[in-house]
């Protein structure tokens, strides 16, 4: 994800230019992760630019401050609104957005409630996170030696910038490891998630899918690709998988807003089904591109457009 500068960037209640969006060092975030973020995705479509899942998305990034003790000093109302401003401003068709809550200058204590709070809702031009031939052909991951934060440690359903030190020590071992994306196990040693997606299996026709109790973050494609798959009548499971599960799986693939939904085609060096991607995932697929593009009808309500209307 190279950054493109935009010409503008939500901060603290106004669009600003790209170049005066800035923080001091003394940051609190900067020191000790204290953030909280979230990513979403806007797709072109034949009504112009529309955001997908807006509403999920803003919900959960409240939800990640209010596990956090974070003080947000916006309404969801006026966070959802400045992120349609931030995007029509930008003039982006295809964009990630990345709206980002922080404890900024103000202590270097740990309970540092008493920071002022800083929102920046910024926009990078994106396409497809694991490659246009992963999303076809499948892509090749590794269960890394690092797991998931065990329970009671790190809030795993919170999105929080300091957490993600754990998916980037994945993400850096898979890639070292010669793959392109690292699965990670949760501290029982069964599968949570990938280092920025959420994983599914598919055997004998049936989908399953880890918990929240292993540790997962609440992936809001996960929710779509739940939705949409009950809606077109496959069995769905909520199930611990443990990790040989993986290897004896016909079709895996892993969801999240960057890499939408992309096929597993190896694990391990073990080729899953027969290494390519499977007729179940190339069906979600279909239907998920179909919908978020515009090309099919958006049955369940999961955009709202740029432009309004
Ligand atoms: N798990 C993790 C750990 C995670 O970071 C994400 C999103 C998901 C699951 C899927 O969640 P959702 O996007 O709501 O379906 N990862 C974000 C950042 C990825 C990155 O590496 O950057 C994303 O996809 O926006």
């Amino acid at each position: 994800m190279g950054i493109r500068p935009t010409p503008w960037i939500w901060h603290n209640g106004k669009l600003v230019p790209w170049e005066e969006a800035r923080v001091h060092v003394l940051t609190h975030a900067l020191h000790y992760g204290s953030s909280v973020f979230e990513g979403i995705r806007t797709y072109s479509t034949p009504r112009g630019p529309a955001v997908l899942g807006l509403e999920p998305h803003v919900r959960r990034l409240f939800a990640s401050c209010k596990i956090y003790r974070l003080a947000i000093p916006y309404s969801p109302e006026e966070i959802a609104q400045a992120i349609l401003d931030t995007v029509r401003a930008n003039g982006l068709r295809d964009c990630y957005i990345r709206p980002l809550v922080f404890r900024g200058l103000g202590t270097l204590a740990l309970d540092a409630r008493e920071c002022p709070t800083e929102v920046i809702i910024a926009t990078v031009e994106m396409g497809n996170y694991l490659g246009e031939e992963g999303l076809r052909q499948g892509i090749d991951v590794v269960v890394t030696s690092w797991q998931r934060m065990a329970p009671n440690t790190f809030p795993a359903m919170a999105k929080i910038g300091g957490q993600y030190i754990n998916s980037q020590l994945i993400a850096m071992e898979a890639h070292d490891r010669g793959a392109a994306e690292g699965l990670a196990l949760n501290a029982d040693g069964y599968v949570s998630e990938g280092s920025g997606e959420n994983i599914f299996i598919v055997r004998d026709g049936v989908l399953v899918t880890p918990p929240l109790s292993a540790s997962i973050l609440p992936g809001i494609t996960r929710g779509f690709v739940l939705q949409l798959a009950r809606d077109l009548g496959y069995e769905v499971r909520e199930e611990m998988i443990a990790r040989e599960m993986l290897y004896l799986a016909d079709e895996i693939f892993l969801t999240g807003t960057a890499a939408e939904i992309t096929p597993v085609r190896s694990v391990d060096g073990l080729l899953i089904g027969n290494g390519e991607r499977g007729p179940v995932t190339a069906r979600l697929q279909e239907e998920f591109f179909g919908i978020v593009t515009g090309r099919k009808e958006d049955r369940f309500g999961w955009l709202t457009c740029v432009e309004g209307g």
